[in-house]
């Protein structure tokens, strides 16, 4: 796309001049062949060479304009992170929206900061005015509204915050693009997900399944689906819906369930953490890879009449399951014993560099403080819709290899951490005694 259009505009220019491609590739010191590849599409045109072009032409033939732009909230999130890799490396120019932190170092995007094609500007969900003011400057061609306060057990604990960002917050985005004139060109993905359907009334679930919210993050989630909906039949916008099933990554926060595993895997295995607490092991799950995903986001923006589409695997399976393979995928082979708030997961062998003294001990119990006033126990996604009309491929990471890249990814990581791994421990002694979820 990139390429396409800096070609016409070269041409556009040389007719107007009158300069032919022996003189342009005199005028740039290349051989004419060069020139002729470039126009028959043989070879990309390098970035080097655009300058070296605009420079002897005097004139941009690399227009900002002619790069679809993208908005995205919730950049600094796991989605917001592999979301803006995946559009810049297609040709986007990608402006996100960040927070201020009193901590500024934005762990997931550092490697993104000072990309010629990514852009951040100060936000929030919370403040109209800010967006009106960045996507009055940006004038996105798409936007992403991923931001949110997304874990399920906070939704508990801070109800209205929950509400203001997740329900209120999808409004202001689309209010904000109404007030910016840009409801006839700007397309909207909005970052919907499984727990609409909660307390479920069917499995496993697809776009037909009926919603039934079952804590305050999904009753706030449950009012962003329905006012996109709205705002696409009232106003003719093209704004959808993705309706995401639990996705996890190497990225994924660390009060996830499967993020907490993993990273309690690694831990155990290499002598730094004695025990992991849980909750709900028998809760179930369609968990897929977030690397996936997020080319679903991008494939709905891309269709042709704005719809939502569940996004998910196809396959479930139960934590208890998921702490099985990722502490045998370290060396640990674990028996689950016992049942409820007794139930534990002991040590029954080990392999590899773990150590034997493990053998026999209780590596994972059950706490009663990660169990939620309501929990959604039985989610498992139809992805046919997204299959068929968006031939997007549900399958491409496996449930194991997915366990298996975040397990080594931390593997790793736990054995680099050095100095940090003081404030690993307190953070580990926070989750055993439930006072950060
Ligand atoms: P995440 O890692 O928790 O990221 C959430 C993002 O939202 C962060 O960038 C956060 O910024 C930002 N944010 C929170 N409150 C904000 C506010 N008031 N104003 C602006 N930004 C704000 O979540 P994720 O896993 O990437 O999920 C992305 C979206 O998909 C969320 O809307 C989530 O609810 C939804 N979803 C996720 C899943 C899943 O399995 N991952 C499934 C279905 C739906 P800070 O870094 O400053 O906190
Ligand atoms: O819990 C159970 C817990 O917190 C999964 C968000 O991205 O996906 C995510 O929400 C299950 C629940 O994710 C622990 O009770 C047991 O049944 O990893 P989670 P979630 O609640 O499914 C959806 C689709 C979203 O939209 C959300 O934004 O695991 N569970 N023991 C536990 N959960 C946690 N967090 N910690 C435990 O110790």
């Amino acid at each position: 796309m990139k390429d396409e259009t800096i070609i016409k505009n070269l041409k556009t220019i040389m007719n107007r001049r009158g300069i032919s491609q022996r003189e342009l590739a005199n005028m740039i010191g290349k051989d004419e062949t060069v020139i002729s590849r470039w126009f028959a599409g043989k070879v990309g045109i390098s970035t080097s060479s655009i300058k070296l072009l605009e420079t002897v032409l005097g004139e941009k033939i690399l227009i900002e304009s002619d790069k679809k732009r993208a908005l995205i909230t919730g950049v600094t999130g796991q989605d917001g992170s592999y979301l803006s890799e995946f559009l810049i490396e297609k040709g986007y120019d990608v402006h996100g929206i960040i927070r201020r932190s009193s901590v500024d170092f934005r762990e997931r995007i550092a490697h993104l900061e000072g990309h010629p094609q990514f852009h951040l500007h100060y936000g929030d969900l919370g403040d109209s005015m800010s967006l009106v003011k960045v996507i009055g400057m940006v004038r996105p061609d798409e936007i992403y509204n991923l931001a949110a306060q997304s874990h399920v057990q906070v939704s508990f604990d801070s109800p209205e915050f929950t509400a203001d960002i997740d329900a209120t917050g999808v409004l202001r985005v689309l209010e904000a693009v109404r007030a910016c004139g840009l409801e006839k060109t700007c397309r909207i993905y909005q970052a919907s997900t499984s727990e609409l359907y909660g307390k479920v009334e069917e499995v496993p679930q697809n776009e037909n399944t009926p919603f039934h919210p079952y804590s305050p993050y999904a009753v706030a989630k449950l009012y962003g689906f329905w006012i996109v909906k709205e705002y696409r039949e009232a106003y003719n916008m093209f704004c959808c819906s993705g309706i995401l099933f639990n996705h996890e990554s190497e990225r994924r926060g660390e009060t996830f369930v499967t993020r907490k595993i993993t990273l309690a895997a690694a831990r155990i295995a290499q002598g730094m953490q004695d025990c992991l607490y849980l909750g709900n092991l028998s809760s179930l799950r369609d968990w897929g890879y977030a690397k996936d995903y997020v080319e679903c986001m991008w494939l709905i923006l891309q269709n042709k009449i704005p719809e939502d589409f569940v996004i998910a695997t196809g396959v479930q399976h139960s934590v208890r399951e998921f702490a099985y393979y990722a502490f045998k995928h370290v060396g640990i082979e674990l028996e689950f014993r016992g049942e409820g708030l007794r139930e534990v997961g002991v040590c029954v062998k080990v392999r590899g560099n773990v150590s034997k003294d493990l053998v026999g001990k209780e590596l994972i119990r059950v706490s009663e403080d990660f169990y939620r006033p309501t929990d959604v126990v039985n989610l498992w996604g139809d992805p046919t819709k997204a299959k068929a009309k968006l031939g997007w491929n549900p399958s491409k990471t496996s449930f194991e290899e997915l366990v298996k890249l975040m397990v080594e990814s931390d593997m790793a990581k736990v054995a680099s951490e050095g100095v940090a791994a003081k404030v690993r421990t307190n953070l580990a002694e926070y989750l055993e005694k439930g006072i950060v979820k």
